[in-house]
C-alpha cells in the first residue's frame, strides 16, 4: 500500500491565482513592483509562476520512478537545440489560455513578452533538434529519462549578413538569466585529464588493477531544466554540465603578484563549457572538442552510477535498470570510461565489465558523410586520456580475436573494422568503438539504415548481424503544430475533434475533408494568415515587400553542398532568365526563401550564402520580373524563425543528393503544416512519399544507387551541362559575374567545380528539378487540387510524430515498457 500524501502547497491554476503569483514572483523574487517592471521582468515572473506548478509534477515523477523501481533512460548528447521554452511549457501544462488571461489583467501581452525569451541554441542542426524533440516525447509517453549535455555559455552563433556575406557573432542567451534552470552546486563531479597510469600489484607481483592519476582536475557542476510532457503528465530532467575550477583562484600565485596566472585553473575549466563547436559535419578535430566530449560523458556516468548504486547497491544489474543512449559518436568515450569505472574503481574483471557495458549502451548514427565520422589521433588520446587508450586497445584485441575466430575476415577486412586506423597517422575510430561497445546501433531512416549496412558498417554488420536496426526520426507535434500553427490546429480540432492531440496518427481522420470545398477554403485562409505573418516579418527585418498570394517556396537548413542550396539558386537564376525571355507567358508568382548557417570554416557554404544574396539583390531589383519572382535570404535561421517560416510554406525544398541526407526532419515539419514537398528519394523523404502517396509529393532526380553508379562508373558533368541549354545559360551568367559585377570572378571556382567533378550531382539533377518545378507551377494554378493534396499531407504524416519514434526506441532498444 502506498500512502498518498497530498501536496500541501498545491497551487491553483485559474487566471486570478496565476495573476497573484506573477505579481508575487515579480515582487519577492525579482524585487520589483509593476510600476518599474521591464518586459523582461514580466517574462521572468510569468515563467516562475508556471515553473512552480511544474516543480510539483517534477517531484511526483521522480518519486514515482523511485517507488516503482523503473528502468531509466539516459540520453547523452553534445547538442540540445531547444529554442524557446515558455510557450512549450505553458501549452504542455495546459496553462496557455489562463496565463494569457492572467497577464491581460495585469496589462501585459503574453505574445509580446514571449518574443523576448532567447532561443536556447545548444545545437547545430538536425541532431540537436532531434534530441530536443526526443526529450519532450520521452516525458510525453511517460519514460523516466534524463538528458545529459553541456551548458554552453555561448550556443550556436548569431548570423548577420553584411554585404551578402555571413558574419558570426556570439549569442549571449544567458544575458538576462535563465529562469528555467536550477543550479545544483552539490551535484558536482571531479573530471581528470592527462597524467599517467599506475599498475597496482599484489604481494606475488600479479597485476591487481590500474589506477589513473590525472594531472589536471576540474569540476562538472549540474544545471537542471525540467522537461514537461504533453498535458503535464510527466516531467523529466535535462541535466547540463558546466565546467568549474577545483581551486577558483591560485592564492600562492596571486600573492606572488601573478594575478593573471592565478586565474589559470578557472579559465581552463571555464573553457570546457564556453562554446558549442559550430561544425555539423566537418571534422572538429581539436583538442578542446575531445575534452568537451570526455568532460560531459564522464560527469554523466558518475551521476548515473551514483544513482544506480544508491537504489540498487550493486552494479551487476546495470543493464537491467539503465539504458544509456549515445547520440552519435560524440559521447562514445563513455564506453571506455564505463569500462574504467567498472574495472579500476569497482574491481570487476574485463569480461564482466565488457558484458555490462555492451548491455547498457546503444548508439545512433546520424550521418554517412566520411568527413563527419569522428576519429582522434592516438597521440592526442594517449596524452589526454592515457587509461582510456589502454582500454580501447584491450577492447580492440578482444573483438578482433572474436572476428578472426569466425574465419570470415581476411587481413584487409580486419584492418577495416579495427578501432585503430593505421594508415598515415594512427587514429581512434569512434564509430567502430560505438558499434562494438553497444548492443544496438540504429540509423534514422529506412534508406540510411540500409546504406549503413552496405557502406560504413558493412564489415561490422557481417560480424554482428542483427545489431543494426532502423528508427526513423520524428518531430514533436506539440511544438511543430500546436504551438507554431495555432490556426491550423484549431481548424483540425473543429473538423475531427481532439483525438489527434494525444495520438498524431488520428490526423488520418482529416483525409475525408480533402474533398470538402468549404474546408479547403478555411485551410487556405489559415495558410494565407501564416504567410501574411511571414511577409510582415520579412518587411520588418529586410525591408522586402512580398505578396502573400505568391507561392512561398522555402529551403531552410544548414548550408551544405550535399543539401544543394546551389541547385535551388541555379534553378532560380534559370527561371529568372526564362521570365525575362518570355514575359508573355503565364508565370506563377513565387517567393523563394532560403535560410541557414554555414560552418565558419566552410568556404563553399559561405560562398553559397553570398551567391543567394547576390542573386536576390539583382532579381528583386529587376522591374522585368516584379511580382513574379522574389528571392529572400532570411538571416539567422534558428528554431524560433523555423516556427514562423514552416507554417507559412506552400512548397518545401528537400533536395539533397540521394544517399547523403540521413533523414531530415524539416521535411516532416513542413508536411505536417500543409506544405507540398519537392524532393529527392533521400532520407525520410522516401517514407514520407509512402505515407502521403505518390500523387501528393514531387519527386525528382537520381536515386541513391544511381548516384553511386554515376560516381563509380565515371560521370561527365561537362557533357550533361552542354546538353542542357537552360543550365548552361544559368551557369554562364553566374560564372561570368552577372550577379557579382563588383567581383566578376567570385563564383568562377564554384561553377568550375560543377564542370569538373560535380560530386553532388547538381548538373545531373538539374533538368529533372527544373521540369518538376514547372509541374509544381501547373498544380499551383489549380488551387483546389493543390489544397486537396496539402490536406492529405497533414492527414498522413502523423506517423512522423517523435512519440512513435520514442516508443520504438523504448520497446526495441531500451527494453522499457510504454
Ligand atoms: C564531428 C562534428 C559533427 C557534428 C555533428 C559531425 C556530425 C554531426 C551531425 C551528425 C550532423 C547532423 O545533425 N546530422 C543530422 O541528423 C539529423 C537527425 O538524425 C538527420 O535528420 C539529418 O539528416 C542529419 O544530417
Amino acid at each position: 500500500m502506498t500512502t498518498e500524501l497530498q501536496n500541501p502547497f498545491e497551487l491553483k491554476t485559474d487566471p486570478q491565482s496565476l495573476a497573484a503569483d506573477i505579481l508575487s514572483a515579480l515582487r519577492y523574487r525579482s524585487g520589483k513592483d509593476p510600476t518599474v517592471a521591464t518586459p523582461y521582468d514580466w517574462l521572468a515572473a510569468s515563467i516562475k509562476a508556471v515553473r512552480d506548478r511544474i516543480i510539483d509534477q517534477w517531484i511526483e515523477s521522480t518519486k514515482e520512478t523511485y517507488e516503482q523501481d523503473e528502468k531509466r533512460v539516459y540520453y547523452l548528447s553534445l547538442e540540445f537545440l531547444i529554442g524557446r521554452l515558455m510557450r512549450d511549457a505553458f501549452s504542455n501544462m495546459g496553462l496557455m489560455e489562463d496565463m494569457r488571461a492572467a497577464l491581460a489583467t495585469l496589462g501585459v501581452d503574453i505574445d509580446l513578452i514571449a518574443t523576448l525569451e532567447p532561443d536556447a541554441a545548444l545545437g547545430n542542426g538536425g541532431l540537436g533538434r532531434l534530441a530536443a524533440c526526443f526529450m519532450e516525447s520521452m516525458a510525453t509517453v511517460g519514460i523516466p529519462a534524463h538528458g545529459y549535455g553541456i551548458r554552453y555559455k555561448n550556443g550556436m552563433f548569431r548570423q548577420e549578413i553584411h554585404d551578402g556575406w555571413q558574419v558570426e557573432l556570439p549569442e549571449t542567451w544567458l544575458e538576462h538569466g535563465n529562469p528555467w534552470e536550477f543550479e545544483r552546486r552539490e551535484r558536482a563531479f571531479e573530471i581528470g585529464f592527462g597524467g599517467s597510469v599506475e599498475s597496482i600489484t599484489d604481494k606475488a607481483g600479479r597485476l591487481e588493477r590500474h589506477v589513473w592519476k590525472p594531472q589536471e582536475r576540474l569540476l562538472a557542476v549540474a544545471y537542471d531544466t525540467p522537461v514537461v510532457g504533453w498535458r503535464g503528465n510527466r516531467v523529466n530532467t535535462l541535466r547540463l554540465w558546466s565546467g568549474h575550477p577545483v581551486d577558483p583562484i591560485l592564492l600562492d600565485a596571486f600573492n606572488a603578484g601573478d594575478h593573471i596566472g592565478a586565474l589559470r585553473e578557472s579559465n581552463k575549466a571555464d573553457a570546457l563549457s564556453r562554446v558549442l563547436y559550430p561544425a555539423d559535419s566537418s571534422e572538429a578535430g581539436q583538442e578542446l572538442r575531445l575534452r568537451q566530449e570526455y568532460f560531459f560523458s564522464a560527469a554523466s556516468l558518475q551521476d548515473i552510477l551514483q544513482r544506480h548504486i544508491s537504489s540498487h547497491g550493486d552494479l551487476s544489474s546495470l543493464p537491467d535498470r539503465v539504458a544509456i543512449h549515445l547520440n552519435d559518436t560524440h559521447p562514445a568515450i563513455a564506453i571506455p570510461e564505463l569500462m574504467r569505472l567498472l574495472m579500476d574503481v569497482h574491481g570487476m574483471d574485463f569480461d564482466k565489465a565488457w558484458r555490462l557495458t555492451r548491455g547498457t549502451f546503444a548508439y545512433t548514427n546520424h550521418t554517412l558523410l566520411p568527413e563527419a565520422l569522428e576519429t582522434w589521433p592516438v597521440q592526442l588520446f594517449e596524452r589526454l586520456l592515457p587509461r582510456h587508450m589502454q582500454i580501447i586497445y584491450a577492447i580492440n584485441a578482444e573483438f578482433l580475436l572474436e572476428a578472426r575466430a569466425t574465419g570470415n575476415f581476411n587481413d584487409q577486412q580486419i584492418r577495416r573494422i579495427s578501432l585503430i586506423h593505421e594508415e598515415g597517422g594512427r587514429r581512434v575510430r569512434m564509430g567502430n568503438l560505438a558499434f562494438v561497445g553497444s548492443h544496438s546501433v540504429n540509423g534514422v531512416s529506412a534508406l540510411h539504415t540500409d546504406l549503413m549496412k552496405e557502406t560504413v558498417f558493412a564489415d561490422l554488420h557481417r560480424l554482428y548481424p542483427g545489431r543494426i536496426n532502423n528508427k526513423t526520426n520524428g518531430i514533436t507535434p506539440r511544438r511543430w503544430l500546436f504551438q507554431s500553427n495555432p490556426g491550423l490546429t484549431g481548424l483540425i480540432r473543429e473538423a475531427i475533434g481532439d483525438r489527434f492531440m494525444d495520438d498524431a496518427a488520428a490526423l488520418k481522420d482529416l483525409d475525408a475533408f480533402a474533398d470538402d470545398a468549404s474546408f479547403r477554403e478555411k485551410f487556405a485562409a489559415v495558410k494565407r494568415a501564416n504567410k501574411e505573418r511571414l511577409a510582415a516579418l520579412t518587411a520588418e527585418r529586410l525591408g522586402i515587400r512580398l505578396d502573400p498570394s505568391a507561392m512561398f517556396d522555402i529551403q531552410i537548413k544548414r548550408i551544405h553542398e550535399y543539401k544543394r542550396q546551389l541547385l535551388n539558386i541555379i534553378e532560380a537564376v534559370a527561371l529568372y532568365d526564362q521570365i525575362r525571355s518570355h514575359p508573355e507567358r503565364d508565370w506563377v508568382p513565387r517567393v523563394k526563401f532560403l535560410g541557414g548557417k554555414a560552418a565558419p570554416s566552410y568556404h563553399n557554404a559561405k560562398l553559397i550564402i553570398k551567391l543567394a544574396n547576390d542573386v536576390a539583390r539583382v532579381i528583386n531589383r529587376d522591374p522585368a520580373v516584379r511580382g513574379l519572382l522574389k528571392v529572400v535570404f532570411m538571416p539567422n535561421y534558428n528554431v524560433s524563425l523555423a516556427e514562423v517560416m514552416i507554417p507559412a510554406a506552400d512548397l518545401s525544398e528537400q533536395i539533397s543528393t540521394a544517399g547523403m541526407e540521413a533523414s531530415g526532419t524539416g521535411n516532416m515539419k513542413f508536411a505536417l503544416n500543409g506544405a507540398l514537398t519537392i524532393g529527392t528519394l533521400d532520407g525520410a523523404n522516401v517514407e514520407i512519399k509512402q505515407c502521403v502517396g505518390d500523387d501528393n509529393i514531387f519527386i525528382f532526380g537520381l536515386a541513391a544507387e544511381e548516384v553511386a553508379r554515376h560516381r563509380s562508373q565515371g560521370y561527365e558533368p561537362r557533357q550533361v551541362i552542354e546538353r542542357s541549354h537552360e543550365l548552361r545559360q544559368a551557369l554562364a551568367a553566374i560564372s561570368s559575374g552577372v550577379f557579382s559585377p563588383d567581383e566578376p570572378e567570385r563564383y568562377r571556382g564554384l561553377i568550375d567545380g560543377l564542370y569538373q567533378h560535380d560530386w553532388f550531382m547538381v548538373a545531373a539533377d538539374f533538368d529533372s528539378f527544373a521540369e518538376t518545378q514547372r509541374q509544381v507551377d501547373a498544380l499551383w494554378r489549380n488551387s483546389p487540387e493543390w489544397h486537396r493534396k496539402a490536406i492529405h499531407n497533414v492527414a498522413r504524416v502523423g506517423w512522423f510524430s517523435s512519440d512513435r519514434t520514442i516508443r520504438q526506441y523504448a520497446e526495441e532498444i531500451w527494453g522499457v515498457p510504454v
